[in-house]
């Protein structure tokens, strides 16, 4: 498997495994988009802990604005994550 396969099963058992703690299991809630946030991505979001900063994250990650999580909007949120740490180790020399 290659390594951008293995990352993208990652993601997916990732978010599984957040999103199946409690009511439905294909979305975030926002307890779960916490514990998800302070586990997998430490500070990188800011603190997750801090319950303006996650009103703020999830608000911003809820596009379809249906109090949940699903796994598209939380790949978006992947995405452009990913898109910041690539130009933050490539773009910055
Ligand atoms: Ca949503």
């Amino acid at each position: 498997m290659g390594d951008v396969q293995k990352a993208m099963t990652l993601l997916i058992n990732s978010f599984s495994k957040y999103a199946g703690k409690e009511g439905n299991k294909n979305t975030l809630s926002k307890a779960e988009l916490k514990e998800l946030l302070q586990n997998e991505f430490g500070d990188l979001l800011g603190k997750a802990s801090d319950p303006a900063a996650l009103d703020r994250i999830f608000k911003e990650l809820d596009r379809n604005q249906d109090n949940s999580v699903d796994f598209n909007e939380f790949g978006k949120m992947v995405f452009c994550l990913t898109v910041m740490c690539h130009e933050h180790f490539v773009g910055k020399k």
